[in-house]
């Protein structure tokens, strides 16, 4: 059996995944890229033909590359998803939902040459409660994402896992888009509801997201919120 590379650059994952395959007698390899400085950094566009014969399947969870058609046609390729696919493709899955409405949790998929798409292994909906900020929802995914190994794991390496194509393209949500959910303008006529969500949408503490322009000086000024349920 030719070894499987974990790719992940981020940091609770990439612990998560370590943990559960501490016991496995997988033979496998972790990657990140560089600067993340979590694994062997590898840029995968300069190796992927190297990638595509020595390994048997490549497990991107939240890696910030892109993977090239070449490498997804020449060995399986599997994307964990922070996003419910096809409603929250791309950047920041949980803050779009909570601007839109739209469904968020995380998707295990076979990658194809588009980005977030592709035959849909396992995925779960995380529901966003009324208090929910871009960054409690984001905890609460991450934490569904690093406990859910077991439940696709196996199936895909023993070839168990069956597969169910999304019904449509969906949204994908690129950083732009992102930056445009940043920019306020005071001027904007709406319901507060939709204005609670965008706020709420772009909190995520320590980034500085939201933000208007103080006309007068010229400078920006950054908006998060702080919010709380009562005991
Ligand atoms: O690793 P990850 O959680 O996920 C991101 C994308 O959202 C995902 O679609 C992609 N598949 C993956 C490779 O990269 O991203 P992160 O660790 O950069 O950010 C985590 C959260 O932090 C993000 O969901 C929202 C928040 N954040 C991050 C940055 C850099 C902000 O609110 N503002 C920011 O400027």
């Amino acid at each position: 059996m030719r070894p499987i590379l974990f790719f992940s650059d981020n940091r609770a994952i990439f612990d998560g995944l370590k943990s559960y395959l501490a016991d496995k007698d997988w033979p496998h390899d972790f990657g990140c890229s560089p600067g993340s400085g979590l694994a062997r950094e590898i840029r995968i566009r300069d190796v992927a033909d190297d990638l595509g014969r020595q390994y048997g399947l490549i497990v991107s969870a939240h890696c910030k590359q892109l993977f090239p058609a070449s490498l997804v046609r020449a060995v399986p390729c599997v994307n964990l998803h922070p996003g419910f696919n096809p409603d929250t493709r791309g950047w920041y899955p949980q803050s779009f939902a909570l601007a839109r409405g739209l469904k968020v949790g995380f998707t295990v998929h076979f990658m194809d040459d588009q980005i977030d798409h592709g035959p849909i292994i396992l995925q779960r909906e995380i529901k966003a409660r009324p208090e929910d900020t871009s960054k409690t929802l984001y905890d609460r995914i991450l934490a569904a994402e690093v406990a859910s190994f077991g439940d696709w794991l196996p199936k895909l390496l023993d070839g168990t896992c069956t597969v169910e194509l999304p019904l449509d393209a969906g949204n994908y949500h690129s950083r732009a888009d992102f930056d445009a959910l940043c920019e306020f303008d005071l001027d904007e006529i709406g319901t507060f509801r939709d204005f609670y969500n965008r706020l709420r949408a772009t909190s995520f503490a320590p980034f500085r997201n939201a933000w208007f322009r103080d006309l007068e000086t010229g400078k920006r000024i950054f908006l998060r919120l702080d919010v709380e349920t009562e005991d």
